[in-house]
C-alpha cells in the first residue's frame, strides 16, 4: 500500500534521505544561521537545534524508544514541538501528529489506533490540562509507556519526563528506507473512526523540497508559523520543514490573531505566512486598526478552505504582497498557483498539482470522466500521495479505487490551463476554519445524548468560520431540545471544542429526497433562514417570563455565572440594593473612542460639542422597548472629558451594551426578558440548571503576597506626589498601584467569595471577550432617576476594618477625629457640590448626609450623601460628565490629579477607579466605581489599590492604606485550576 516514490523529480540539491537525517545535513550546511525564533524573542540556529534534538534523541533511545514505535505529539507550536519532532525521527521512532486543539475524545481513538509507546505534551497551556489527560490515556492505553512534557524540571515524576532533560548515551543510527513510515499524518474524516496516514521517507521529503522549489524558498526568508504547525500545511507544504531544507528561519507563535502575529511579522521581517481563509479574513480586518509593518512579507500562502475571489482580492490590496493558493490535502496531492501566474488566476483558481507525476481525474457518479471544463469528484494518485490509510482496510476500500487513486470527495473542475478550481465537496464533511469535521463522528456523539431521537449534522456557510457546524436534533417523544445542555453534555464528554456545534436547532419533520434520504441541501437552507430570523435588533419589543425560587438572589446569580461560564456569552452582571440583573450578549452596542466619537453598532456615529451629548444622540433611537443598557468606563474617559492629553488609550473609554437577553433575580422571583423569542427556553434552561447546580469551590484560594511587588516604586511616587503638593501645585490626588496575580483566577468563584466578605453598595461581574471583571464598590459614582433626581456619595478618609470590634471602634474614633481624614474629606464633599451645581438647578443642591462613618469590606470610611435635581435640558449623562471620574480615585483638583497619576503611574488604569453603570430608556442612570476589583485580560489578571495623598502624607502610611483595600480582594482569589 506503499505511495511509488521512484523517479522522483528531484533536484541534485534535493538528494532524498531519510528525515531522521535532514536535520544533521541542515546543521552541516546552515550551521550558525538560525533556525528558530519564538514570540518571546528566543533564538535558535541550526547548530543548536540539532545539537538540543541529538540530547534528547539520546535520551529517548535510554527511555526505550526503538525504531519502528510510535509517539504522539500533542503540542503547540513551541520550540518544545521540534525538539520532539526531530527528536523521534532521529531515533527513528514515528511521531502521530495531534491537533493541539483536540480533547480526550480524539486523543483516546487516536491512541487506540496508533498505539503509541510515548506521548508528548506541553506544560499546563490555558484551561486544559494535558498531564491529567495523560495520565488518564496512560491508565486506558497499554502501549503508553512513557509521557514527556516541555515544561519545568519540577514537574519530573516516575511517570512524567520532562523533555529538555532527557539525556543518554549516544542514539544509534535507525535502518531506514525511503518507503518505510516516517509520520503519522491526521486525516479530516468524514466517519466517526479517526484515520492515520502514513507518509513515508521518501514521499515526505518530496512533499517539501519540491513544494520550497516551487514557492521560491530560500537562505534569506523567514517563515512564520501561526497555524498548528502538525498539519500538513504549515509542517511540509513547504512550511517548515521547507524553510528548514532552505537554511530559512521560522518564527514560531502560539496565537494567529493579528495583534499577535503581526508585531512579529515586523519584528523579524518575516516573508512567508500560511494562512486559512477564515484568519486571512480576520487578517484583512484587522488592518484597520493593526498597524505594524508588513512591508517585509512576500508571500502569504492561503489554502485549507475555499478562498472567495473577493477576500483574495483584499487580501492582495491590503496586505499588498503576492498570494499563492494552496490546495491540498494531508494524503498527500498538493496544487499551488505558481508565483509568476497571472494575477486572475492566483484569484480565481486554486492552482495546479506540484508534480508533473500527479495524475488528476475528474469523475462523475460512476466514476466516469467527466467531459473538460466540469465539475465531478476529484481523484489523484502520484508520487506522494498515500494508496490506503493506517490499519484501515474497510475504509481503504471506498476511499481508494482499485487501480489506487485517492477519492477525494472534493468537487472540483478543471480550467484551460490546468488550474483545478474547488466547486465544493460530495463528503460528509465540514470545513470549519479549515479544520475538517466528520458530520457522522458529530452526529453520532449527539445521538448517544438523553432526550435525542436522531441527529444531523451541516456545514453552513458563515461569515467569520468559513462554514459553523448546525446539528439539526429530532427529540424523543415530546422532550425539548436545551442548546446549552448539549453543547455542556458534549463538552464534558471530551468532544474537542472545535467539534461542539455553532448552531443547535430542534425538528420534527426531515426534509427528505427523492431516494428517501435526509436531504442535507435543505437542511442548510433551514439553518440559514433560523439563523437570519432570531438574533440582534430584529424586534423591538422583549418577551417576558418569571419564574419563582426559593434560592438567595445571591447564590442564584453566582450559580448562573457559573452555568454561562464556559459559552462564548458576553454578560455583566450588576447588583443593586437586593437585586442581580444580569445582561446577556449583545443587541447593541454604544462606544465613546478617545476622540470623543460615540459609535453605534448598527453603524451610525455621533461628536458633538460635548460627550454627554453624543451618548444622549446615540441613545435617543434605541429600536427597541425599555431598554435597560450596562455599561463600563475606563478611568481614562476623564482625560477625555478634561479636554487632557491621553497617552495611553487603545480601545474604547466607555463601551454601553443593550443586551439581547436579561435575567433579573430578586427574592422569589426571576424575571426573564429576551428579545429573540427563540433564547427563551435556554434562559429558562439557564436558571433551572443553575438552581440545580451547587455554588463553585471556593478551596483552592491563591496566596498573593499584597506586599511583595512595588514598595520602593509606590513610595517613590508617593513622595514625588507630597513634594507637588507641598509646592502648592494640586491638594490631593490618588495614586494607585497595581499587582499581578501569578496563577489563573477563576472569576466567578473569586466574585462568589469576596462578595460574601465584602459589604459594597453595588458588586458587578462581567465578561465582554477576554476581558473579565469583578468588584465590590464602595461608593455609587453618580445615579440618577427617571424624575432627575441626582445623588452621589463622595467617600474619604479611610481606616481598616480588623474584624476585631474593640479594635474596629478604636479606628473608627480615630477616623472620626484625625483632622488630616476630615480636611480631606470636607474638601471632597465641597468638590462634589461644586460639580453637582454644574448640572443641577442651583437651590436643590444639599448635602443630606455628612460625615457618617460606612462600612465596606476590609475598611471603614467617611461617606457623606450631595443630592440635586437636574437643571432643565440636563441628563444623566450630563451629570455623569461632571461628576467622573469619582473624587475618591483621582483627586483636588481634578484636573492637575489626572495629570499627576498620567505622570506617576505612566500607564493606563483602564476599569480601575472608572465605573461599571447601569443607564435605562426612562433616563435613569446608577454608575458604580470600580475599586476593589479584579481585572483579568487575555488570560494575565491583576489587582490594583490606590491611596488618598495630600501634602502632610507619609509614603509608609499610604503604601500600608493601598495593602488594606488590596486586602478585600486579594485574600479571595480562587485559582482556576480546580474548575
Ligand atoms: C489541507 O489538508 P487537510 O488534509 O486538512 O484537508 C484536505 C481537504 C481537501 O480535500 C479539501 O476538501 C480542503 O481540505 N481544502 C481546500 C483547499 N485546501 C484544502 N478546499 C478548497 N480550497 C483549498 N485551497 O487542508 C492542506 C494540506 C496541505 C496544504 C494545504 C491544505
Amino acid at each position: 500500500m506503499k505511495a511509488d516514490i521512484s523517479e522522483l523529480p528531484m533536484s541534485t540539491c534535493d538528494k532524498p534521505m531519510p528525515l531522521g537525517h535532514c536535520l544533521a545535513q541542515w546543521a552541516r550546511n546552515y550551521g550558525d544561521r538560525i533556525a528558530l525564533i519564538n514570540e518571546t524573542g528566543q533564538c535558535l540556529s541550526y547548530a543548536q537545534l540539532h545539537d538540543r534534538v541529538e540530547h534528547i534523541a539520546s535520551g529517548l533511545h535510554a527511555a526505550g524508544l526503538r525504531a519502528g514505535d510510535h509517539a504522539m505529539v500533542h503540542m503547540p507550536n513551541t520550540f518544545g514541538f521540534f525538539y520532539s519532532f526531530f527528536a523521534l525521527l532521529r531515533v527513528g521512532v514515528i511521531p502521530v501528529m495531534a491537533m493541539p486543539n483536540q480533547r480526550e475524545q480524539d486523543i483516546d481513538a487516536l491512541m487506540a489506533l496508533a498505539q503509541p509507546t510515548a506521548y508528548f505534551i506541553p506544560d499546563d497551556v490555558g484551561e486544559h490540562d494535558y498531564l491529567t489527560l495523560a495520565q488518564r490515556m496512560q491508565a486506558r492505553h497499554e502501549s503508553l509507556r512513557l509521557v514527556v512534557m516541555d515544561g519545568d524540571v519540577e514537574h519530573e515524576t516516575r511517570n512524567v519526563q520532562i523533555l529538555t532533560a532527557l539525556k543518554g548515551s549516544a542514539c544509534p543510527w535507525p535502518e531506514q528506507d525511503g518507503r518505510d513510515t516516517a509520520v503519522l499524518l491526521l486525516s479530516g474524516g468524514t466517519t466517526g473512526m479517526p484515520k492515520l496516514i502514513p507518509r513515508t521517507h521518501g514521499d515526505y521529503f518530496y512533499n517539501f523540497t519540491a513544494s520550497a522549489r516551487l514557492c521560491g524558498f530560500d537562505r534569506e526568508m523567514v517563515f512564520l508559523a501561526v497555524l498548528p504547525a502538525a498539519h500538513n500545511f504549515t509542517l511540509a507544504s513547504p512550511g517548515v520543514l521547507g524553510t528548514f531544507q532552505c537554511g530559512g528561519t521560522v518564527v514560531t507563535s502560539v496565537s494567529a490573531s493579528c495583534d499577535e502575529a503581526m508585531p512579529l511579522i515586523e519584528k523579524y521581517k518575516v516573508t512567508h505566512v500560511a494562512l486559512v481563509p477564515p484568519l486571512a479574513k480576520l487578517w484583512v480586518e484587522g488592518r484597520e486598526w493593526e498597524d505594524s509593518d508588513l512591508s517585509s512579507l512576500k508571500l502569504i500562502q492561503v489554502g485549507g478552505a475555499r478562498l472567495e475571489a473577493g477576500l483574495a482580492r483584499q487580501l492582495v490590496d491590503v496586505i499588498g504582497c503576492k498570494l499563492q493558493q494552496v490546495f491540498g490535502m494531508a494524503e498527500g496531492l498538493l496544487c499551488y498557483t505558481r508565483l509568476d501566474d497571472p494575477l486572475n488566476t492566483i484569484i480565481q483558481t486554486q492552482g495546479r498539482p506540484l508534480s508533473p507525476k500527479d495524475e488528476v481525474r475528474i469523475v462523475d457518479e460512476d466514476d466516469h470522466d467527466v467531459p473538460e471544463g466540469q465539475a465531478g469528484q476529484l481523484l489523484t494518485r502520484g508520487p506522494y500521495t498515500i494508496r490506503g490509510y493506517f490499519r484501515a482496510p474497510v475504509q481503504n476500500a471506498s476511499s481508494f479505487t482499485e487501480d489506487g487513486f485517492y477519492r477525494s470527495g472534493d468537487l472540483v473542475r478543471r480550467d484551460a490551463n490546468g488550474n483545478l478550481i474547488v466547486e465544493g465537496r460530495i463528503k460528509e464533511q465540514i470545513n470549519r476554519c479549515g479544520e475538517k469535521i466528520s458530520t457522522a463522528e458529530i452526529e453520532e456523539a449527539i445521538s448517544l445524548l438523553h432526550g435525542v431521537h436522531v441527529a444531523a449534522a451541516v456545514g453552513v456557510p458563515d461569515e467569520l468560520l468559513g462554514e459553523r457546524i448546525c446539528v439539526f436534533i429530532k427529540p424523543e417523544g415530546s422532550q425539548t431540545i436545551d442548546p446549552l445542555h448539549i453543547k455542556t453534555a458534549l463538552r464534558e464528554g471530551g468532544l474537542s471544542d472545535y467539534k461542539v456545534p455553532d448552531q443547535i436547532e430542534t425538528i420534527f419533520e426531515w426534509p427528505l429526497t427523492a431516494a428517501k434520504k435526509v436531504d442535507k441541501r435543505r437542511l442548510v437552507a433551514v439553518a440559514l433562514q433560523r439563523a437570519s430570523v432570531s438574533p440582534d435588533a430584529k424586534s423591538s419589543s422583549y418577551l417576558h417570563e418569571s419564574m419563582t425560587t426559593n434560592a438567595p438572589p445571591f447564590e442564584l446569580a453566582v450559580k448562573v455565572a457559573e452555568v454561562i461560564r464556559h459559552e462564548t456569552i458576553n454578560y455583566v452582571l450588576y447588583e443593586r440594593h437586593g437585586e442581580w440583573t444580569l445582561g446577556l450578549e449583545c443587541a447593541m452596542r454604544i462606544t465613546v473612542d478617545s476622540d470623543g466619537t460615540v459609535c453605534r453598532s448598527d453603524g451610525n456615529s455621533w461628536r458633538s460639542t460635548s460627550v454627554s451629548e453624543s451618548i444622549e444622540q446615540a441613545l435617543a433611537d434605541i429600536p427597541f422597548d425599555n431598554w435597560r443598557a450596562y455599561g463600563r468606563a475606563e478611568f481614562e474617559f476623564a482625560y477625555l472629558t478634561y479636554g487632557l492629553e491621553n497617552p495611553h488609550s487603545a480601545g474604547p473609554l466607555l463601551t454601553i451594551v443593550i443586551p439581547k437577553s436579561e435575567i433579573r433575580i430578586r427574592l422569589g422571583t426571576v424575571q426573564l426578558r429576551t428579545l429573540d423569542s427563540a433564547e427563551m427556553p435556554q434562559l429558562v434552561a439557564i436558571v433551572e440548571a443553575a438552581e440545580k447546580n451547587g455554588l463553585p469551590r471556593v478551596d483552592s484560594p491563591i496566596a498573593l503576597d499584597v506586599r511583595s511587588t512595588g514598595s520602593v516604586q509606590y513610595r517613590d511616587i508617593v513622595a514625588s506626589a507630597v513634594q507637588d503638593m507641598r509646592q502648592g501645585r494640586y491638594q490631593k490626588v490618588i495614586l494607585s498601584r497595581a499587582v499581578e496575580i501569578p496563577s489563573g483566577v477563576d472569576m466567578v468563584a473569586s466574585y462568589y467569595a469576596g462578595r460574601k466578605s465584602n459589604t459594597p453598595v453595588r458588586s458587578f461581574l462581567l465578561k465582554d471577550g477576554e476581558f473579565q471583571a469583578y468588584g465590590f464598590s464602595p461608593e455609587i459614582v453618580v445615579t440618577v432617576d427617571a424624575e432627575g433626581n441626582v445623588a452621589t456619595q463622595p467617600l474619604a478618609g479611610t481606616r481598616a476594618l480588623t474584624g476585631a470590634p474593640e479594635k474596629d471602634q478604636q479606628l473608627r474614633k480615630e477616623l472620626e477625629s484625625d483632622v488630616k481624614e476630615i480636611a480631606e474629606h470636607a474638601v471632597s464633599v465641597k468638590l462634589a457640590v461644586q460639580e453637582m451645581l454644574q448640572a443641577c438647578q442651583a437651590e436643590s443642591v444639599v448635602v443630606d448626609e455628612f460625615m457618617t462613618v460606612q462600612e465596606r469590606g476590609s475598611v471603614q470610611h467617611l461617606a457623606s450623601h450631595v443630592k440635586g435635581v437636574l437643571t432643565p435640558g440636563a441628563s444623566a449623562w450630563t451629570a455623569f460628565e461632571k461628576l467622573f471620574p469619582a473624587v475618591t480615585a483621582s483627586g483636588i483638583p481634578k484636573r492637575e490629579a489626572l495629570e499627576s497619576i498620567n505622570r506617576h503611574e505612566g500607564r493606563a488604569r483602564g476599569l480601575y477607579s472608572g465605573c461599571v453603570l447601569i443607564a435605562e430608556s426612562d433616563g435613569s442612570l446608577d454608575a458604580a466605581l470600580v475599586l476593589r476589583s479584579a481585572y483579568r485580560d487575555a488570560g494575565r489578571a491583576s489587582l490594583q489599590a490606590g491611596a488618598g495623598l495630600v501634602p502632610h502624607s507619609t509614603p509608609e502610611r499610604e503604601w500600608e492604606e493601598t495593602c488594606e483595600k488590596l486586602t478585600s480582594v486579594g485574600p479571595y482569589l480562587i485559582s482556576s485550576k480546580e474548575h
